[in-house]
């Protein structure tokens, strides 16, 4: 990776050197999407089983698993990964049991009463990649939360034909119902609902560029009434080393990060030069023996380290780019952690590789990235809920507000809302003038 001296970087190329990869893509990705979508809209499930074998190359007759597929995929999953998922799925279940919130209930004033309720929204889509690296472990940071909030119905879909430890996790994490259907068509059959699939009021999960696409298409469509979870970018890692880091430990974080896509992007902040020179000779070392070193090397080629004076700059660079997720690998990792602002997911220490966190510590891997980190939050148990507020006033706590509210009412010229209130008061007062 190239090293750059932070402090001798002019504004322009400090912007460069945290300017994410350019999105690749071909230029009619909108429109390649945008015409799946329709097709979905106008021909239903016969478009999903087109597509399925265009895309995947897979003739499906139906597109939900069966009771028995499903009892079939699960006993071909082997005992050892059965007992892994099980790991992953007990302190997943519990950081985000630990999430549920009571609800608020305050008087504002005597005689007025401000709740925040929440309910679990109803019917949720959990999107699941396939292909090289089918994703297991999303299974379980999708399903288990949304069966805590409480959703009812609870839709899987992954792109045929699907490995049976998906199948696996989501019978483990209480899904009954799986599609075979992935790509931007599931979006849209999720978004829009086809004879087969049901239609679900919010989508939720990564996927390639098509599926990203689809997703934003259809949370603007307004044919359809479906949300999503977040904005979703190639993957990254930002990792803050001291001196006294384990080069070999801080190239394995890059890598495992740098692995996922060639869009990947990891960076490396240090200040120290020999640790950065040291990083650099072990990614080498390590690279030659990945099985996807090729997609790595891609990765690694819009990745960067960058040298600050101190632990305090690197925080402060890291706040700018707004990573996916941070490692901090120092003798001291959370004073750098008091000064971090803004990342998806936080590792401290030398013990804590982001692996851990992508399976099994217990927090969610679906997190803001490209930037979004500055303003989106990291997935957790909110997500599969909405809420809503309710308020009460007696006829004291309405004589109290009631002169506030009219003049703002007054000053905003809005009559009607005024005498909502004033036709109160007076029937109040005529009340206690009668007694
Ligand atoms: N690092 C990915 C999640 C993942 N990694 C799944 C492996 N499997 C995005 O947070
Ligand atoms: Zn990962």
């Amino acid at each position: 990776m190239d090293i750059l001296n932070w402090q001798t970087l002019t504004a322009t190329a400090k912007q460069d050197a945290l300017a994410r990869s350019p999105l690749i893509g071909d230029s009619n990705l909108e429109q390649t999407v945008a015409n799946i979508i329709d097709e979905v809209v106008t021909d239903g499930d016969n478009a999903l089983r087109n597509f399925a074998k265009q895309f995947d190359g897979v003739n499906i007759e139906n597109l939900k698993l069966s009771k028995e597929q499903i009892a079939q995929a699960c006993q071909a999953v082997p005992a050892e990964l059965k007992q892994a998922i099980a790991q992953a799925r007990a302190n997943i279940d519990s950081f985000h049991q630990a999430q549920v919130s009571s609800p608020v209930d305050v008087e504002t004033q005597i005689g007025i009463r401000c709740e925040l309720r929440s309910e679990p929204i109803e019917k949720v889509g959990l999107y699941i990649p396939g292909g090289t690296a089918p994703l297991i472990s999303t299974v379980l940071m999708l399903a288990l939360p949304a069966k805590i909030a409480g959703c009812s119905k609870r839709i899987l879909v992954s792109p045929p034909p699907i490995n049976n430890a998906i199948v696996y996790a989501a019978d483990a994490c209480g899904i009954t119902e799986i599609y075979q259907v992935g790509g931007a068509q599931a979006i849209a059959a999720l978004a829009f609902g086809t004879d087969s699939v049901p239609q679900v009021d919010k989508i939720f999960g990564p996927g390639n560029r098509f599926v990203t696409e689809a997703k934003r298409a259809v949370s603007q469509d307004s044919r359809a009434t479906v949300s999503i979870d977040m904005p979703a970018g190639p993957s990254e890692v930002l990792v803050i080393a001291d001196a006294k880091a384990n080069a070999s430990f801080v190239a394995a974080d890059l890598l495992s990060q740098a692995e996922h896509g060639p869009d990947s992007q990891v960076m490396l902040v240090t200040d120290s030069i020999e640790v950065a020179n040291k990083v650099n000779q072990a990614l080498e070392q390590q690279l030659s023996e990945l099985s996807r070193a090729e997609v790595a090397t891609t990765a690694l080629s819009c990745s960067r380290t960058l040298l600050v004076n101190d632990m305090t700059e690197a925080a402060q660079v890291s706040n700018l780019y707004g990573p996916e997720h941070l490692i901090i690998q120092t003798e001291q990792p959370r004073a750098v952690l008091a000064n971090i602002r803004a990342a998806g997911s936080v590792f401290l220490g030398a013990y804590t590789p982001e692996s851990v966190g992508d399976y099994a510590s217990g927090t969610n891997h679906v997190l803001p990235t490209y930037g979004y980190s500055k303003t989106v939050s990291s997935l957790s148990l909110a997500d599969f809920s909405r809420r809503f507020t309710v308020q009460e006033l007696t006829a004291d706590g309405l004589a109290s507000i009631g002169n506030a509210v009219m003049t703002l009412a007054a000053a905003e010229q809005l009559d009607a809302h005024k005498n909502a209130v004033a036709l109160r008061l007076a029937s109040l007062n005529i009340a206690n003038n009668d007694t």
